[in-house]
């Protein structure tokens, strides 16, 4: 086999991927994980060219894994041209920099990887600001890691640890006030996203949520006519986006809501930086949960879904489970009776999905039928 070829002739980062194995945890749903962070990965930019697994009792809080193990790694990694090790959980910032001194290889935990996703992602003004501010929140306590470099850097001239604390401090506080500058920035685009929603059409608010690629922006184009970027990419979609739609051929119109994705270990500081986005989620007076009924481990991926909605205070009787690539199952796969199996795809299911959404919203007095007439006939509203 030829070598791997220096990290100055490619474009891709190559990816190394190590888990633990905690007590009480099955190998497939360790297996399961890594593949997740090495479907991020791919997302990021990178190329997964190896992972390791470390069976241990708990994290170890110098290194994460154990020494031996990272004495492994570090021989192991040079001989696949690793750029960088990804952690399936957060590392402290200890664990971080005692790690990168081992393995001699920048390491990125599985919010520093979501994070770099986000940034790659972030197009609109307040998806970018929302993004900084977790990124800044992310890396202010990790900031003496970074010093911890420099000082060892410049350490040979002569620098003294008081002036590398003093560095720390200036960092720090040039972190929190840009932070405090993002905060009051989002509070304007909050409170500008309130007006609109207050000043649009009386009309209800259906929000698409669920498992970052269950098909969210698919089922929306399909429901709206309209061109949003959808990909077989983990969050393809980052600004809330809102488009009118019809649920009959009488043209009852609605506001649908296409959302940002959910995943399992969802830095918590992305979802408290993307609230205003996430709000048409909690304001919505449907919430249509999408769930990838294909996906190996869908039932993990919906109940995930389900915490993060119940953490941003979505009432669950206003959730609609929908099983999504309904034509994925195979002929002999047995079907839940009592959930709507769609394809956002072949568009199967989609006219019952428009019928259940129809009443649950007149059963919960959210949209009183309007009377037929009374509606304008825009085009391409069927
Ligand atoms: N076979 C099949 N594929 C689907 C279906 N719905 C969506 N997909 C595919 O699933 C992938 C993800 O679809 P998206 O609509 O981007 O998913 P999403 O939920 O918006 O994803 P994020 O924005 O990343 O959270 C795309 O490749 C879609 O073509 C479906 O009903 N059947
Ligand atoms: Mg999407």
């Amino acid at each position: 086999m030829d070598a791997p070829a220096p990290t100055a002739q490619r474009t891709r980062r190559h990816a190394f991927l190590v888990g633990l194995a905690l007590p009480g945890q099955p190998g497939w749903q360790v297996r399961e994980h890594l593949d997740e962070l090495a479907a991020l990965a791919d997302t990021a930019g990178a190329d997964v060219v190896g992972s390791a697994v470390q069976a241990r009792p708990a994290p170890d809080p110098r290194l994460y894994i154990g020494a031996g193990k990272a004495a492994e790694l570090a021989a192991r990694l040079p001989g696949l041209a690793v750029d960088v090790v990804l952690f399936d959980d957060d590392l402290t910032g200890t664990q971080a920099k005692n790690l990168e001194d081992v393995l001699k290889v920048p390491v990125i935990d599985r919010s520093g990887v979501i994070l770099e996703i986000f940034e790659r992602r972030a197009r609109s003004r307040e998806a970018r600001t929302q993004v900084e501010l977790a990124r800044l929140n992310y890396e202010l306590p990790r900031l003496a890691r970074k010093w911890g470099h420099l000082s060892r850097q410049v350490g040979g001239i002569g620098v003294r640890g008081g002036e590398g604390e003093t560095q720390l401090e200036a960092d720090r506080r040039v972190l929190t006030r840009r932070i405090a500058k993002l905060r009051r920035e989002l509070e304007h685009i909050d409170e500008r996203r309130r007006r609109q929603r207050r000043s649009r059409t009386a009309l209800p608010v259906v929000a698409l949520a669920g498992y970052t690629n269950a098909g969210k922006s698919t089922l929306f184009n399909r429901l709206t006519r309209d061109g949003t970027f959808a990909e077989d990419r983990l969050f393809a979609t980052l600004d809330a986006r809102v488009r009118r739609g019809a649920l009959d051929a009488e043209r009852w119109p609605v506001l649908f809501a296409d959302t940002v994705g959910f995943i399992r270990k969802l830095p918590h500081h992305l979802v408290a930086s993307f609230r205003s986005t996430l709000d048409e989620v909690v304001e919505a007076d449907l919430v249509v949960h999408v769930i990838d009924r294909s996906h190996p481990r869908w039932e993990e991926q919906q109940r995930v879904a389900e915490e993060v909605m119940a953490s941003l205070g979505v009432d669950p009787e206003r959730v609609l489970v929908v099983f999504n690539k309904a034509d994925r199952l195979g002929p002999g796969e047995p079907r839940q009776p009592d959930v709507l199996h769609v394809s956002a795809v072949t568009g199967e299911g989609l006219g019952a999905l428009r019928a259940t959404i129809g009443e649950r919203l007149v059963r919960q007095r959210a949209a009183p039928r309007p009377p037929f007439e009374a509606l304008p006939g825009r085009p391409g509203f069927a």
